[in-house]
């Protein structure tokens, strides 16, 4: 691992390296040359696409961050108390406003010690890390730039105390199924017997309020999903015209996920120079490039269940929009 940064309470190490370039190339390769094409949406978080993710957590259409936060403001000290953490290890951690108010219930009990966020944008790692060490007294960051799909033996051990391993903001939802319980099953080995998984979920609700969240009205959302057409242009050396493509959300109610994509205004041919590679799209064909699940109860403890996790606290925000679980291993 190659270490970013190194001050005496922030170390931020990274698993990532030129190869990067590589996994986003594969990526690339095999969801543009499906006969349905579609990318997986950790590419958007450039720093550019972590931005657009921070103004979309401020549009009034888009809830599930202010749920997600009603929540921890009402039971961050239960959970602390119930749990005794003094860590708290976040994947996909971004700006780290959540892990904020988990942290302040950590200090008021006297546990905190350690914040280990994961994450694939530096950028946000490192911001994160300064303002927090300059908030909390002793506290130490151990962060990882990284992949949570491919990293999580990467994460530093426990330091003796009881920790909390979150994934928050509705994130398990941006995977399939089936990739889902593989993920949960690997967060629950990163679980001692005293230490709890905290994971996010958004839940199934009138599809209006779910489309508005993913298509609001000041377009930002429509950037965002864009967005990931110009980390092509970039990293590739592609020429996508991103204009070229509409923004296109809807729930697709059997599945209960909400989708992104993006269409094709007129056909086009678009060249991909590093990887020699000439993608056609004829008018109106789409390329996906996000789900977004959206969950019941019972749905997400049969998932528990099959990753060898047992929910033990369910928490919800006043208008039941958002969850927030509490589960341990078996
Ligand atoms: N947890 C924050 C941010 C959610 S946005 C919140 O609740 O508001 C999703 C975050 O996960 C982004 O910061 C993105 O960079 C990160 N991310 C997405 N896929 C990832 C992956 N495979 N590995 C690590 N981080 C990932
Ligand atoms: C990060 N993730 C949980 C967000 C979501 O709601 O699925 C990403 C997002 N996509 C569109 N808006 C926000």
């Amino acid at each position: 691992m190659r270490q970013v940064l190194d001050n005496h309470n922030i170390r931020i190490s990274s698993c990532l390296s030129e190869s990067e370039e590589r996994v986003l190339a594969d990526d690339v390769l095999d969801g543009l040359t499906r006969p349905f094409k579609e990318l997986p949406p950790k590419h958007f978080y450039d720093t550019r696409g972590s931005d657009l993710f921070e103004q979309i957590c401020e549009l009034p259409e888009y809830y599930p961050t202010r749920a997600e936060r009603e929540i921890l403001e009402h039971y961050a000290d239960e959970i602390i108390e119930t749990t005794g953490a003094g860590e708290l290890v976040e994947l996909g951690s971004g700006s780290a406003e959540k892990a904020r108010i988990l942290l302040g219930a950590m200090a008021r009990a006297g546990t905190l010690r350690r914040y280990i966020p994961l994450d694939v944008s530096e950028q946000a790692l490192e911001d994160a890390a300064r303002q927090l060490v300059d908030e909390y007294d002793g506290l130490v960051v151990d962060g990882v730039v990284g992949d949570f799909e491919r990293h999580l033996d990467r994460v530093p051990r426990r330091d003796g105390s009881p920790r909390i391993v979150g994934l928050l903001g509705g994130t398990i939802g941006n995977f399939p199924p089936g990739t889902r319980r593989r993920l949960l099953r690997e967060m629950c080995r990163l679980l001692g017997p005293a230490d709890r998984l905290l994971l996010g979920t958004d839940l199934v609700k009138d599809p209006a309020v779910i489309e508005a969240a993913y298509d609001d009205s000041e377009g930002i959302t429509a950037e965002f999903n864009r967005n990931i057409l110009h980390v092509i242009n970039r990293q590739l050396d592609a020429d996508f015209t991103p204009e070229a493509f509409d923004h296109i959300a809807f729930f697709d109610r059997r599945h209960e996920w909400v989708e992104m994509r993006l269409r094709a205004r007129r056909p086009q041919t678009v060249r991909i120079a590093r990887l020699g590679l000439l993608v056609d799209f004829a008018p109106g064909e789409e390329l996906r490039t996000e789900i977004s699940a959206k969950f019941t109860r019972p749905r997400l403890e049969s998932d528990f269940g099959a990753a060898g996790l047992r929910l033990e606290r369910w928490y919800t925000d006043a208008r039941d929009r958002f969850a927030l679980s509490l589960a341990a291993r078996g």
